[in-house]
């Protein structure tokens, strides 16, 4: 496939102010009239003719000013129109199939509805159209579909007039005043109920809120109606950024390839991340369904009033929303779970793609597919870089840059360097250097060591951006770094400082320091970067049990995790954990959830990317050895809390979502020390389970064990909830998760089971998706994990080539495992390389692994 490049970027050379879209819908075949009106670009080159984008239609008529024209040709998938100069109106007629649209992108059948995805080449596939986001235009949208088949017809914007028509038909027309490009157009028609609400916002405008979703799952809409009432909110107090349209509307779709997505008044959502209720969906589901409705209801400024000017921005908008989203559930449930489980996320999936073969800066300089650079490098790493300018700024600085920001493009298809400069302007910030986060790849690598001599204390901090593919050598970058010294006697610290190391190598000094004090460094984890400090055993678990910031606490309590599972097997290094893990447990100024953050161990997938080579066995081994031990050592005291906290686990507020936390970890660590009595008291937990927390803590546990009781609670789970999905999803993934010998035998058998189908983008990820996270299924000494993954890629790469090509980066990891397993799963990349036609996506990601 061709490589498009950043640097090739050129203006359109035609406007679209306006387009029209006519739709005559059904499930097998959709009759589209666009009529668009264009004029030429007067900031672009001129050019004779029009060329629009296309992928997979149907072409029926092309009209230009009212006449028809057979002069048109295509050039692979695109039509061009010649065209005079001047101002035309352009209609083109198309045929599509919905039904037999397996991609999920353009119009597609979900149970029986017809809904749309565009973001980011979608919209070619409904209409011949300019499909590029710096083409800004206003939409007119008309649907005529069957009346009982498809009684709601919805679309960007506000309602305009709907209407009978003969034959049992109906029409509804809505028109969307704000000009936006066409990955943000949508468009759903089906048998849907509302949930409906208003919203008055800061400016008085009332807006109608409403949540469709199929019938049988109304009682599960009050949360994320809840939600959207919190997101306008806080996007008003926090941003300053007030909603635009009479209607905001969300509908819930059970075949989406991704988490939802932000068309503009109209956000179409996976059902994953709208349905809950107590009874089907856990506390981190709720947060996660919260979460996901701020972040598509906050790009209606940080995307869709502001859009990209190409692709190659997409960070623009998508690490602005994410951090947006990141605050938003700060300041609704704390600061600091919400952050250590950010950055568990960055460090395990963020971290290897940045070490990995598929390692791109922020802001790419080349593609091929660009579906495949919704990364957590572009989302995740992008939102940590605005928070270090906020961090640099201030929170009242960084608003008003910002605030300029949103003034300064609104209507506009901006670029990443258009909110830098703003932030420069606004915030007050100079970023010259810092602009090099947006260039490079790779995570910034420090060390820090500290000197001492009388009263003063040098920290000499050295850092290391690594190399790349296509980029050898790399500049420092700049690093702000929130730090405390503390004072080794009294176990305090004068105050935090930030610091901003620029150099490849710097010295600060700090005085008044009689004896070496404890360095807290990086707190709230400033910076998105890999630390290595030098600082003592015992130094860590005075941290790990003192430190004031949760963040940097749980950070030493990691560092003394990873020494140990990633040094040698160290009786002194398990001790010390020991020590540290016992005052957590005896602390009662700590909250549940954060008495359980620092009971977790560090993810598997981050435990792979901090070693040069692995052996994934022999990980699994140690780690799971060490939670025996500590089930082992503090089984009194696990089993104490396991018990104290049933009635509170019962109850709703923050302080039983803490103890349901703390009481499945608990569980775990029970299990893990001893299997029998983790069976009775996680058959216990299961069947007295009042809500979805409790019942799948349990069953997590359960799942990982052998015996009856495992059976009983999979096969009652099973039954009481086989008609709800989204839980069977559950299902699936608690078992393909299970640390068990067998596990990869038991995800074949899952396979094929009634409930499962590669069709569905939720199942397949509840299955395959686990199963590649689960290093017992995966990493199979045999080779056979490897092997059912790259079966899997085969089977959807032309299906849903999206969905196929997700499941690569788990076999590109083989330069970092040991010798056989590295060369099993080269050789499957291999294997699917030869395979004959490869769509875009497979082949960009099989390509970049292989290398
Ligand atoms: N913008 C969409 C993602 C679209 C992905 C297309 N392959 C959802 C989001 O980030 O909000
Ligand atoms: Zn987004």
């Amino acid at each position: 496939p061709a490589v498009i490049r950043r640097a090739d970027y050129a203006p359109y050379p035609w406007r679209v102010p306006a387009i029209r879209l006519d739709f005559d819908l059904g499930l097998e075949t959709t009759r589209v009239e666009a009529t668009l009106t264009v004029e030429p670009n007067l900031d672009a080159d001129a050019a004779e003719d029009i060329r629009l984008d296309g992928d997979g239609l149907v072409l029926e008529s092309v009209h230009v000013d009212g006449e028809e024209r057979t002069d048109w040709r295509r050039d692979g998938e695109a039509l061009i129109v010649p065209l005079s100069s001047g101002k035309h109106t352009l209609t083109i007629v198309t045929r599509i199939l919905p039904s037999e649209n397996t991609q999920l992108m353009g119009l597609y059948a979900s149970n029986g509805m017809l809904c749309t995805q565009c973001e980011a080449e979608g919209f070619r596939r409904i209409t011949f159209f300019p499909d590029r986001p710096d083409v800004l235009s206003v939409y007119t949208v008309r649907m005529e579909a069957d009346r009982e088949a498809f009684p709601v017809l919805l679309s960007n914007g506000n309602p305009v007039e709907e209407g009978l028509l003969d034959g049992g038909r109906h029409f509804a027309e809505w028109h969307d005043p704000w000009p936006k490009p066409s990955y943000l157009f949508a468009l759903v028609a089906g048998d849907l109920v509302a949930r409906t609400d208003s919203f008055t916002t800061m400016g008085g405008r009332e807006v109608a809120l409403g949540v469709w979703v199929r019938e049988e799952d109304l009682p599960r809409t009050s949360h994320a109606m809840e939600s959207i009432k919190r997101s306008m909110n806080w996007d008003e107090e926090t941003f300053g950024r007030e909603y635009d349209l009479d209607r905001f509307n969300i509908v819930a779709v059970g075949d989406f390839n991704m988490g939802a997505m932000e068309n503009k008044g109209l956000n179409i959502f996976n059902t994953k991340y709208v349905l809950a209720d107590q009874e089907t969906a856990t506390d981190a589901d709720f947060d996660a369904v919260e979460g996901v409705i701020g972040h598509e209801y906050f790009h209606n400024w940080s995307g869709n009033r502001i859009t990209c000017r190409d692709w190659f921005q997409l960070s623009l908008k998508e690490g602005f929303t994410v951090l947006r989203d990141q605050l938003f559930s700060e300041d609704m449930h704390g600061a600091a779970v919400k952050r250590i489980g950010d950055v568990r996320v960055l460090r395990s999936v963020q971290f290897p793609e940045d070490s990995g073969p598929f390692a791109h800066p922020i802001r790419p300089d080349s593609y091929k597919e660009i579906s495949n650079f919704y990364t957590a490098t572009v989302y995740n790493k992008g939102a940590e870089v605005i928070r270090m300018m906020r961090s640099m700024a201030g929170i009242e600085a960084f608003r008003k840059g910002s605030d300029l920001y949103f003034d300064r493009h609104d209507g506009e298809a901006a670029t990443c360097e258009d909110f830098v400069k703003a932030m420069e302007d606004g915030a007050g910030l100079d970023l010259t250097q810092f602009r090099r986060w947006y260039e490079q790849a790779g995570t910034p690598q420090v060390t820090a060591e500290q000197r001492h001599d009388g009263d003063t204390v040098t920290l000499v901090l050295k850092q290391v951006v690594p190399p790349t593919p296509g980029q050898p050598d790399k500049a420092p970058v700049p690093i702000p770094l929130r730090i405390a010294l503390f004072d080794r006697e009294k176990g305090e610290h004068a105050g935090e400082q930030l610091i901003v190391l620029t150099e490849a190598e710097q010295e600060f000094t700090f005085e008044g320091f009689a004896k070496p004090p404890i360095l807290s460094i990086n707190r709230g984890y400033t910076a998105p970067i890999a630390l290595d400090r030098d600082i003592s055993r015992e130094d860590l678990v005075f941290l790990a049990a003192h430190d004031d910031d949760s963040f940097a606490r749980h950070e030493a309590m990691q560092e003394l995790l990873l020494g140990y599972l990633l040094g040698d097997a160290d009786d002194e290094a398990r001790a010390a954990i020991g020590t540290a893990a016992q005052a957590v447990l005896a602390d009662d100024a700590l909250d549940n959830e954060m008495r359980a953050e620092l009971l977790t161990l560090p993810p598997f997938a981050y435990l792979g990317e901090r070693s040069k080579i692995y052996d994934p066995g022999a990980m699994v081994e140690k780690r799971e050895g060490l939670r025996a031990w500590l089930g082992h050592e503090f089984a009194g005291q696990f089993r104490d809390y396991h018990e104290r906290l049933t009635n509170l686990a019962r109850e709703e507020g923050a302080q039983g979502k803490q103890a349901r936390r703390m009481r499945s970890l608990a569980l775990g660590y029970i299990a893990a020390a001893d299997e029998a009595e983790g069976a009775r008291l996680g058959l216990a937990q299961y069947r007295a389970a009042a809500g979805m927390t409790e019942r799948q803590g349990a069953l997590a546990v359960l799942a990982g064990l052998d015996g009856t009781e495992r059976e009983e609670a999979l096969a009652d789970f099973y039954a009481r909830f086989a008609d709800n999905p989204l839980v069977v999803d559950k299902w699936f993934t608690l078992q393909a998760m299970a640390l068990r010998p067998n596990v990869l035998d038991e995800v074949g058998k899952l396979a094929g089971h009634e409930a499962f189908t590669i069709s569905n983008p939720n199942r397949v990820r509840s299955l395959y998706g686990a199963m590649s996270g689960n290093p017992v299924a995966f990493h199979q000494e045999s080779g056979a994990g490897y092997r059912m993954i790259a079966d899997l890629i085969l089977e959807l790469n032309m299906r849903n080539p999206q969905l196929a090509a997700r499941f690569v980066p788990s076999l590109g990891r083989w330069r970092r495992v040991e010798p056989g397993r590295s060369a099993m799963m080269r050789a499957e990349l291999e294997r699917i390389a030869a395979a004959g036609t490869l769509s875009r996506d497979v082949a960009e990601q099989v390509e970049a692994s292989l290398g």
